[in-house]
């Protein structure tokens, strides 16, 4: 079906004069899209669900409107209340005109629309300590918003999504039946050495999963993709506003969002970057977000998930590298990719990214310690 006729299928007012992809985002495929009338003007966002990646998108529709409905009286009582020092926002499901929350199409593909969060943007890197501050507070705030959704009210969108000695388990299982994995670690020395980065850090992909067996860290309700241009922020105020990108919600170690939000906030160079000295955890942005979120998120941290802060920025951006780099060895299957080495070049960046946090680590400590 022709995408400006689905897009009708659903119950937006006026007409619709503008849809356009949005680039950005390495699973679904996104759109934007501008319904006006005589008096005002509508924006939302299409949206098809990735079903290599969400094996059931319609469970990731009953998350999200689990969220929803969790989530908007709390914001509505905050606003009402006039207790926060800015108005936060959140996506709501735009529904069909049949009163669904999402539409199949013949082929079996879920589509779904959301509201765009108006006059706000959302950058695809840090743009200074303020920002990085906003993010912080956006992703504490965001936290405290879900910190009393029962974990068992929501399904984990992908079975194991951040749990990292996961991504080992498939890492290995690649490298010992994919014939093109094999050819790749034979031909290339550079290949070779980031195998051996990996097996370096085997025992340490365990830390989170066996602090929450040994019962010091809990299953909390996570965002699942806190990365930076997930994060609002007001055009006018310069204020952050909402979290977008609510598909991943769900249980989870908050400690994996802390250290996501991180690994793409400090790094000025992004996820692309084919210069690897440019990547550089930078320590200025990593106190302001750290200032931002522990101003919302202390009314719930207590001392053992403040115990694995330092772990949880340096684990994310190795599970990252490592699932890029596995999925550049089984044939780039998982994430979208423009060029064929891309997969390999996003997996250098983020290695090159975990060394430096690694290099930094009695900073970053001691930093964690004073805040
Ligand atoms: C994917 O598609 P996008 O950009 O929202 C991935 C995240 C990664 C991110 C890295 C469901 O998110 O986990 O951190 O790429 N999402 C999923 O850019 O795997
Ligand atoms: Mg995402």
């Amino acid at each position: 079906m022709e995408l400006s006729l689905l897009i009708n299928l659903f119950d937006v007012p006026g007409c619709l004069v503008v849809l356009n992809p949005v680039g950005s985002g390495n699973v679904n495929d996104t759109f934007n899209a501008i319904f006006r009338n005589t008096f005002d003007e509508h924006q939302v966002i299409l949206q098809k669900i990735n079903r290599k990646v969400f094996p059931e998108p319609e469970a990731i529709m009953r998350n999200l409107r689990r969220l929803t409905v969790h989530a908007h009286p709390k914001l509505l009582a905050e606003e009402e209340k006039q207790t926060a020092d800015r108005v936060w926002q959140m996506p709501m499901i735009v529904q069909t005109k049949d009163k669904k929350d999402f539409y199949t199409d013949e082929d079996g593909q879920l589509w779904r629309v959301i509201t765009k969060i108006p006059s706000a943007t959302a950058f695809d890197s840090a743009q200074g300590t303020e920002h990085a501050l906003e993010c912080g507070a956006v992703l504490g705030h965001f936290h405290w918003l879900v910190s009393d959704l029962p974990t068992e009210q929501m399904v984990e969108p992908i079975p194991g999504f951040h749990v990292t000695p996961r991504y080992l388990r498939q890492y290995d299982e690649t490298v010992e039946n994919s014939s093109r994995a094999k050819e790749l670690l034979r031909a290339s020395t550079e290949v070779r050495r980031m195998e051996m980065f990996i097996n370096e850090r085997r025992e340490f992909a365990y830390t989170l999963q066996q602090a929450m067996d040994r019962g010091e860290l809990k299953l909390r309700m996570m965002h699942g993709d806190p990365k930076v241009n997930n994060i609002m922020i007001d055009n006018f105020t310069g204020k952050g506003t909402a979290m977008i990108d609510l598909d991943t919600v769900g249980p989870g170690l908050v400690h994996y969002d802390f250290g996501d939000a991180l690994r793409s906030i400090c790094n000025h160079a992004g996820e692309e970057e084919s210069n690897l000295s440019k990547v550089v955890f930078d320590m200025n942005l990593f106190e302001s977000f750290c200032r931002g979120y522990l101003r919302q998120a202390r009314q719930f941290m207590t001392d053992a998930d403040r115990e694995y802060l330092y772990d949880s920025v340096r684990l994310i951006t190795f599970e990252l590298g490592l699932r890029f780099f596995q999925d550049y060895l089984a044939g780039d299957i998982y994430f979208k990719t423009q060029y064929p080495e891309q997969n390999l070049n996003r997996a250098r960046v983020q290695f090159r990214l975990c060394e430096s946090i690694e290099s930094k680590e009695r900073m970053i400590r001691e930093s964690l310690a004073k805040l």
